[in-house]
């Protein structure tokens, strides 16, 4: 280690230590991180590479819109106004239905017929790039034939900076790297099926409690403001952005901004955020959309990159609107300028062409809002009245594919041999977890319950089970078939039949234990959305034990949302296997029996680490407001260092590392060979973007924007564009009404001039400067499988950079090769020069610093087998 060097290569950037409290419990005002004004908001670039057909289409499209049509395309419905989640006005005239938009990342919610996927975490567990992306594809399928076209996923905020934050099961991993493939491979499915797929929660969603003022409210805590997350900028380059550039790279067509407060702005109208990282240095060309409820101002969210509004009304159901008529009177009294207005619509109309959607769309044909075959088309006022569910079958043969992702996403951590099973003799199954809910498997709306077995979280990011298959009913099919004796007992809390089971002679005993969590809006047992406990739920711990104690062949499954900690009896010798099985969705018992019985060969990997204690994490969720009544303040300290990152930086033990999985073979790691590129030099992006172009003309007369006619039948609560009459200050409603774009926004806000391109940028590629996905080099090394059966295996490239304030070592590529006995593979990664680059605060770029470059080949984030220094 050089320090002199190694700090010459780090600009500094990180946040000054978080402030003291002071007795009254607020921090005192200077001590409030603030973001600062970027303005005019990025205008799409007609030469941006894979976009330039779509911007064409979206320019004739765009160019024949109406003023009054350009805000109907941005603005919601308003909640329960149409049949999806979230719709926004349609363009009769030019024959565009209004566009739908539909939770989930895990599938479609609140239909039927539809599919019940593995969670994104469980999905970035196989470390299967194929997978992830046949995944989305499939999710895609299925959102197309439902009529949908967006679909609300992939997620990377929460990227997991705590293990115990809510939704962390919807992305994929607290791994920038891990989770940037899971984006780039889910977008690209997603939208190659022709679906808009949604990026979201951008940026520093991490946790549920206050990340909303009415919800926090909900729950007993007096907040004003939503929470803040603070990030200096390195963190934000170097973690928290990171898997959005590989989003956007795979030409994401939307992404969604978040509740939560960034640097104490909100995530919609923060103008650093969504101007400045997203717009001018991702140089994003789809639109952003706010989460429900997230946005909190008209004009302002407009000017700071905010594209579409949902789900449309202020709150639910107040019919009222930021924008809608809020937005038509805006563009027509010159505080929103018009450019802003046709950048939004370009960038909606590019999105939907880039999928290979067209403005012939089929009809949607389920209801978010009904579940039953007739019902109100527009349900919040309840009206119009038909049939408003096809119940159309969209799931293929998807079950075998989620089988299969369950399954090669079941992480093996322990296996003194019990494992694969072989006839068992005896097998006596324990737990809740391995059986079904006794209200059924869609029992608790949004699975907001946690009985029987955990195949999803709970919350938004769900969708109905078609069926779920049970550990139970999958194990006693083959047992029966194996001619095995089988019991179960499907309680933890039948102790007695349990001892008495499970300590006869020959049993191969196998306890089911879970830990759940979700979205903030629904309380499960006290866990409002975060979990308040890293441990089992159900006292599943004490289960574990006390069966381990009386039977000396225990194997636990633990379907969870995240880590749980395993420290009171993981390494107990009757413990004979661990497996983590995630989040399987529908096919959980049938990929679980696969696992344990050899018919997979386990590979797939934790996507996090397994500590021993809540604490040898560093980060936490913030559980009570910390800032007085104002907005709670969460300052991300630990920097880049969360998870595998934060334990290898404190040099603390852990119980199972990141990347660690075993499987039913072994593997040899040999000749690691690093091969140096001719990637050249880097040059930053100069120049500047052409003016902001106008599509159309409108008039300037009030009269034009009313209400069509008198036979227009206006919907009760549902966003319009349209003006109630011609004096402006009645059809807003707003008592500030009047203020001009001089009074009201900030320096550059209307500017529509040539504006300078930053050097990070790409001059026409999405994701940044090309050159920052320059392969700088290439590293192989040989993997022999020397056990006696075909398994796959996960070789991991890892990289230390080198510098003080880096980590000691961080993934960068993987695979995930099959390879039979005796057979060696080549495991080959590459090294970007994104991989090798630091965040350089000062000169606004990434860098490559001159501190000496390591870098490793091996099985998991400490077990690494085979080492190199880059020439
Ligand atoms: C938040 O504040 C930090 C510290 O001043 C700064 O480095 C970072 O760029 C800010 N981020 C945003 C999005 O404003
Ligand atoms: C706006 O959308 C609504 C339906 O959502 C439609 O009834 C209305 O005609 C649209 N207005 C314009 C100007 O296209
Ligand atoms: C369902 O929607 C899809 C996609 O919009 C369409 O192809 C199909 O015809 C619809 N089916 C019914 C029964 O409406
Ligand atoms: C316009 O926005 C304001 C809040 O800024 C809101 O109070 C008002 O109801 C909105 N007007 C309409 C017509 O929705
Ligand atoms: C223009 O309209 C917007 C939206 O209703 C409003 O907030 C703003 O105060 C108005 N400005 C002027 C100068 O009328
Ligand atoms: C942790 O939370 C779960 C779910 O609420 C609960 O079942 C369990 O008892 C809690 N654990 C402890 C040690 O309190
Ligand atoms: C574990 O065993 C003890 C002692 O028999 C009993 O009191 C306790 O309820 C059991 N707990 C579970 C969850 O099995
Ligand atoms: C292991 O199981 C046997 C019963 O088969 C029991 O006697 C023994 O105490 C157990 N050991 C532990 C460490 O729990
Ligand atoms: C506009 O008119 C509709 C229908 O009369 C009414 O329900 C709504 O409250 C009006 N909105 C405003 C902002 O006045
Ligand atoms: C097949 C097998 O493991 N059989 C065993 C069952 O348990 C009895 C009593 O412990 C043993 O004697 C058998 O060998």
């Amino acid at each position: 280690m050089k320090p002199a060097a190694a700090l010459a290569c780090l600009a500094g950037g990180s946040l000054a230590a978080a402030a003291t409290l002071n007795p009254s419990n607020k921090l005192g005002k200077r001590d409030l991180a603030t973001s600062e004004p970027f303005y005019p908001s990025p205008w799409m670039n007609p030469n941006a590479e894979g976009w330039q057909e779509a911007y064409a289409k979206a320019r004739d499209f765009v160019s024949q819109m109406t003023l009054l049509e350009k805000v109907n395309l941005t603005t919601g419905v308003g909640w329960g106004g149409e049949q999806c989640v979230g719709q926004v006005g349609a363009i009769p005239r030019l024959g565009l239905r209004s566009l739908c938009f539909q939770d989930s990342p895990l599938g479609i919610r609140g239909t039927d017929y539809n599919s019940a996927f593995p969670s994104g975490q469980t999905a970035a567990a196989t470390f299967d790039r194929g997978l992830i992306y046949r995944r989305g594809y499939a999710m895609g399928e299925e959102a197309k034939g439902k009529g949908v076209n967006v679909l609300l996923g992939p997620v990377a905020g929460p990227l997991g900076r705590m293990p115990a934050a809510g939704r962390n099961w919807e992305g994929f991993s607290p791994d920038p790297v891990l989770t940037g493939v899971g984006m780039f491979e889910s977008v690209k499915g997603i939208q190659d099926a022709g679906v808009i797929a949604c990026a979201k929660h951008f940026i520093g969603n991490e946790q549920e409690h206050f990340r909303q003022v009415g919800e926090a409210q909900g729950y007993g805590f007096d907040i004003k403001e939503t929470l803040s997350s603070n990030i200096d900028d390195k963190t934000m380059h170097e973690l928290y952005m990171w898997p959005f550039a590989d989003a956007v790279r795979a030409g994401v067509g939307s992404i969604m901004c978040s509740y939560q407060q960034i640097n104490n702005s909100y995530g919609c109208q923060n103008s650093a955020a969504l101007n400045h990282l997203l717009k001018n240095e991702l140089g994003f060309q789809g639109f952003i959309l706010s989460d429900w409820q997230a946005q909190h101002t008209g004009a302002a969210s407009a000017v700071a990159g905010l594209d579409m509004s949902m789900p449309g009304d202020t709150v639910f159901n107040s019919g009222e609107s930021f924008w809608g008529p809020n937005l038509t009177l805006a563009v027509l009294n010159g505080t929103v300028p018009t450019y802003r207005l046709d950048d939004m619509a370009m960038r909606i109309m590019a999105a939907v062409f880039k999928v290979g959607q067209s403005t012939d769309m089929e009809p949607i044909n389920f209801s978010f809002f009904v579940q039953d075959t007739y019902g109100p088309i527009h349900a919040s006022a309840n009206e119009g009245y038909q049939q408003v569910n096809f119940h159309v079958d969209v799931r293929g043969d998807h079950g075998h594919l989620i089988r299969e992702i369950a399954a090669k996403g079941t992480v093996l951590l322990k296996n003194t041999g019990s494992l694969p099973l072989n006839k068992p003799k005896f097998v006596a199954v324990i737990g809740e977890d391995a059986g079904p809910n006794p209200n059924g498997p869609n029992a608790c709306s949004d699975r907001g319950c946690n009985r029987g077995t955990l195949a999803m979280g709970w919350g938004s990011g769900t969708a109905n089970y078609p069926y779920l298959i049970t550990p139970d009913a999958a194990l006693q099919a083959q047992a029966v078939s194996d001619g095995s004796r089988y019991e179960s007992i499907l309680t933890n809390y039948a102790t007695s039949q349990t001892k008495a089971l499970v300590s006869k002679d020959n049993v191969t005993a196998i306890v089911f234990v879970n830990a759940d969590s979700g979205e903030g809006y629904i309380n499960v047992d006290g866990n409002i959305g975060d979990r308040k406990n890293l441990t089992l739920w159900k006292d599943g711990d004490a289960l574990i034990k006390n069966v381990s104690s009386w039977c000396s062949n225990t194997i636990v499954v633990i379907h969870s949302v995240g880590p749980t900690l395993l420290t009171d009896w993981y390494d107990s010798p009757n413990i004979t296997a661990i497996l983590w099985a995630g989040l399987p969705g529908q096919e959980s018992g049938n990929a679980i029996v696969d696992v344990l019985y050899g018919k997979v060969n386990p590979a797939a990997r934790s996507p996090f680490t397994w500590g021993a204690t809540r604490e040898s994490y560093g980060a936490d969720v913030l559980y009570e407001p910390n800032n007085g009544n104002d907005a709670p303040q969460q300052d991300f300290t630990e920097g880049v260092f969360i998870d595998y990152r934060y334990f290898d930086k404190a040099n603390t033990p852990v119980i199972y590392e990141f990347g660690y999985g075993l499987s039913y073979t072994t593997f040899e790691y040999s000749n690691i060979r690093v091969e140096k590129s001719n990637a050249g030099e880097y040059n930053p992006t100069t120049g500047e973007t052409a003016p902001a172009p106008t599509f159309g003309n409108f008039s300037t007369d009030l009269s034009d924007y009313l209400f069509p006619s008198s036979e227009f039948r206006y919907i009760y609560q549902y966003i319009y564009p349209y003006l109630n009459t011609t004096d402006p200050e009645d059809a807003s409603a707003d008592p500030h009404y009047g203020q001009t774009a001089e009074e009201f926004l900030p320096p550059h806000a209307t500017d529509a001039s040539p504006q300078p391109l930053p050097r990070s940028a790409g001059k026409n590629e999405p994701g940044g400067n090309r050159q920052l996905y320059d392969v700088m080099y290439t590293v192989t090394a040989d993997i022999t499988n020397t056990g006696s059966v075909v398994g796959e295996e996960v070789p991991q490239l890892y990289v230390a950079l080198g510098g003080a304030d880096d980590p000691v070592v961080q993934l960068r590529d993987f695979a995930r090769l099959r390879i039979d006995p005796g057979q060696t593979a080549q495991f080959r990664g590459t090294l970007t020069r994104r991989d090798l680059s630091n965040w350089d605060t000062a000169l606004q770029d990434w860098v490559v610093s001159d501190c000496e470059k390591k870098v490793f080949v091996g099985r998991s984030s400490r077990k690494l087998d085979l080492c190199a220094v880059l020439p």
